[in-house]
């Protein structure tokens, strides 16, 4: 059980001397646990049947599951998001070159690079953190084979107007929605748009299955390479059709999905509960915006995302460092861009200069802890530190050149 200390002013905050706000971190990206009793059944069914790959009951019944929710054709369940991207941008025949965003999570760009295709990295609009179809158009050559958006944070990318591009300049749309899964674009569930898109059901997000992804797509030949490819190519005993890789999902991480997905509605209200206790607390802190949900849409609320103001007299990381010094560990995602990561950076020097947008959010975000392991209680307070600090920030700011000074 967490302990909580509200700092009144900023001398009891932990970078002034006082006990840090949270007795245990508060973690971005706890895993929210399913009803353990269901999961262990589940666990003991596999064990008496002795099956506990290769496309198992489990999994079939998860990819069942996972195609009626989303209402798509195929929905294959894989080990996880980074080899379905791996896969589906294989299975589609991209080559060359293929725009993406930066600001992602690196295995979006490793995903095509492990392959020896170049990823063109695009810049996004900083309203909605997602590519900017605009910019999509402008880096579009005779070797650009396809376009890969990323629903970051599970706010669906600008889909129409990527796939207009897409069918205009005759390129494959795909989509990494490894944050998206329950989300809803125009009232119609991530899963069904572009070739292919992408969910990774890594521990830490919304929905876990251990580790996992999957492969959601309408389109039969597609989905009949995907599975091929994801088995190394069998198609039955001793008959290899094609080149493959082992992206199979396990039955202990479909039995973990499939409680996960038991839970979804559960899920869902933790994280929007939360999302709102955010929206209360961080009305009155000063300086700080915090991204918003479409609540007309279907929302995860798996992402409490806030950026900074250049006015706020403390800079990201220096606000990041006063929270980790409550015990709070927030997070920097995407920072620096992947265009600034290895190999990237090395590659193409200069990629900054066309990812501005890009740049200037990187150094602005920060991540906050959410999900079931997070309790109003604890948003409560986090805001009420938030709220000190910046409004006191040369205080702050002095205390933490002091401690790196002592350090
Ligand atoms: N595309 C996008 C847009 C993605 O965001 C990701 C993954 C992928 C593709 C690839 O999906 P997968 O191949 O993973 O299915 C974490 C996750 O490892 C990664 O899956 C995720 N994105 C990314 C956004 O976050 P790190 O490097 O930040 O992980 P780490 O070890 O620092 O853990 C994150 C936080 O979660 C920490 O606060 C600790 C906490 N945590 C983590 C685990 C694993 C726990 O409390 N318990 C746990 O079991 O990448």
């Amino acid at each position: 059980m967490n302990t909580l200390k509200s700092p009144g002013n900023v001398s009891e905050l932990a970078v002034c001397g006082g006990s840090p706000a949270f007795s245990e971190p508060l973690l971005v990206g706890r895993p929210n646990i399913a009803d353990r009793e269901r999961l262990f059944a589940r666990f003991n069914d596999m064990l008496d049947r002795r099956w506990l790959s290769n496309n198992g009951p489990f999994v079939q019944e998860f990819e069942r599951r996972l195609c009626a929710l989303m209402g798509v054709r195929h929905c294959i369940p894989v080990c996880n998001a980074t080899i379905g991207l791996e896969i589906a941008i294989r299975a589609a025949q991209l080559h060359g070159e293929v725009i993406v965003p930066s600001y992602t999570f690196v295995a979006t760009a490793h995903a095509l690079q492990w392959q020896e295709i170049t990823p063109v990295f695009c810049d996004v609009d900083e309203r909605t953190h997602n590519l900017d179809p605009a910019q999509v158009e402008r880096l579009i050559t005779p070797r650009t084979t396809g376009i890969i958006g990323t629903h970051v944070w599970g706010r669906p990318c600008d889909i129409d107007a990527l796939a207009e591009i897409a069918r205009r300049r005759n390129l494959t749309l795909m989509f990494d929605a490894a944050h998206a899964f329950a989300c809803s674009y125009g009232g119609r569930m991530i899963g069904g748009f572009g070739r292919a898109e992408v969910f990774s059901f890594h521990a830490t997000k919304f929905l876990n299955s251990f580790e996992g992804g999957a492969i959601a797509t309408n389109d039969d030949e597609l989905a009949a390479r995907i599975r091929l490819m994801k088995n190394f190519g069998f198609a039955g005993f001793d008959k290899v059709v094609f080149i493959g890789t082992n992206g199979k999902m396990t039955e202990v991480c479909a039995a973990m999905g499939l409680t996960s997905l038991e839970g979804l509605d559960a899920l869902v209200d933790v994280n929007r509960r939360n999302y709102h206790a955010y929206v209360q607390g961080l009305a009155s802190v000063p300086s700080v915006s915090l991204l918003g949900y479409d609540e007309s849409e279907r929302c995860n609320f798996q992402y409490i995302v806030i950026e900074l103001d250049s006015s706020a007299g403390l800079s990201r990381d220096e606000v990041v460092a006063m929270l980790t010094a409550e015990n709070v560990i927030a997070r920097r995602y995407f920072w620096p861009g992947c265009h600034r990561m290895e190999p990237y950076r090395s590659y193409f020097p200069h990629a900054g200069l066309l990812l501005p947008n890009t740049e200037r959010m990187s150094e602005r975000v920060i991540v906050l802890p959410t999900g079931t392991a997070v309790s109003p209680q604890d948003v409560d307070v986090l805001c009420g530190v938030l709220r000190v600090a910046l409004t006191s920030p040369e205080a702050v700011r002095r205390a933490l050149a002091s401690r790196n000074a002592a350090a």
